[in-house]
């Protein structure tokens, strides 16, 4: 199978671009179309090991293999055997890469207008972006590049969020004063004019994440934290109902950003600050799932992954498939193997 330059689609050759969609540039956004983009930074990371900066070529090489299995497929198509349905991806004209926004990495506030300035034109043109880190600073710009353009889009939007991270990141300060880190990037979202605490939601939290000044603005606002021990016990559909119920509450659109370390370390290895009793991988998917079935989420974020901490390769490969999972309506199609019908999406699994 012959890829955009004719050359054999696999995960060795080419331009990896995230599932290999086409490079786009801005002009080139439809309305509703998925745009991909990166923010190689780690500069957000202020105590901890860095590599993230590698993390959006990382994920873009890992999703490249799975696009090499569909492109080889039988009419495209792959079958699921826990439900006999075929999926297909539906066509370049779902999805653009347009490359990495601009960045500063001597500078983090010009990579914060580099990155909320480029989002922002994304969304102003209509397009989901979905962003990869990075550190977990990212989502702070990215947020505010979302908001700019959802304000462009509509007077006085609401805007929710969803943090699914093992921690919170939502520090006022952290180490010697600094508010602009990978810990802090929740809390100056909580601040942005779009967003109220009541719309404001984390999943998969790992135990003692707050201090005491956190732990008060979580008692005083009723922030909605569900931990990672919770959603197992709630199981993980109704987990992703409930953080949605609050941050889907009234507003015009949902944020969501991922930290790759909600996963155990174990099987999630090539992150900044790994935990050990985290989700797992399998658990993460469907996870990943289950939001794939709001389309009031409309920004998404993907960070701390970093590849050089992970030899293996398993964790640019888990990310790009939780980013899979969770666009799976937008990209793909279910066909019914007996008739060939295109039977809309009904979920899939590689
Ligand atoms: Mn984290």
């Amino acid at each position: 199978m012959e890829g955009p330059k004719g050359e054999y689609i696999n995960s060795y050759v080419g331009f990896p671009t995230f599932f290999n969609a086409p490079i786009i540039g801005l002009d080139d956004i439809e309305e509703g179309m998925t745009v991909v983009a990166g923010v190689p930074i780690d500069q957000g990371i202020n105590l901890g090991r860095l590599g993230a900066r590698f993390g959006p070529r990382g994920i873009r090489e890992g999703s490249y293999k799975y696009r090499s299995v569909q492109e080889v497929a039988e009419n495209h198509t792959t079958v699921d055997l826990d439900t006999n349905i075929g999926v297909r991806f539906k066509g370049d004209h779902t999805m653009g890469d347009i490359g990495d926004l601009k960045i500063s990495p001597q500078d983090i506030m010009e990579t914060t207008e580099g990155v909320a300035s480029g989002v922002s034109d994304i969304v102003r043109r209509g397009g989901l972006p979905v962003v990869l880190g990075g550190d977990h600073y990212v989502c702070y710009p990215s947020f505010e590049g979302f908001a700019r353009g959802m304000m462009e889009r509509k007077s006085n939007p609401r805007i929710g969020y969803l943090h699914i991270d093992s921690h919170a990141d939502f520090w006022d300060q952290l180490q010697a004063g600094s508010r602009y880190n990978h810990g802090t990037s929740a809390r100056r979202i909580s601040e942005n004019s779009t967003i109220s605490y009541k719309n404001m939601a984390w999943l998969g939290l790992n135990g003692a994440v707050l201090d005491a000044e956190q732990y008060r603005m979580y008692k005083n606002h009723s922030l909605k934290m569900v931990t990672a021990r919770m959603m197992m016990e709630k199981g993980i559909e109704d987990a992703v109902k409930e953080v949605l119920e609050v941050a889907a509450d009234s507003v015009d659109a949902v944020y969501v950003s991922i930290d790759i370390d909600v996963v155990d370390g174990s099987e999630s290895p090539g992150t900044t600050a790994c935990v050990f009793q985290g989700i797992r991988a399998r658990e993460f998917l469907s996870l990943m799932s289950a939001l794939s079935q709001y389309d009031i989420v409309k920004g998404i974020d993907l960070c701390e992954v970093s590849p050089p901490l992970d030899p293996t390769g398993r964790t640019v490969h888990l990310a790009a498939l939780g980013l899979l999972s969770i666009l799976g309506p937008r990209l793909f199609e279910t066909v019914d193997m007996e008739t060939g019908k295109v039977t809309g999406y009904q979920g899939f699994s590689y």
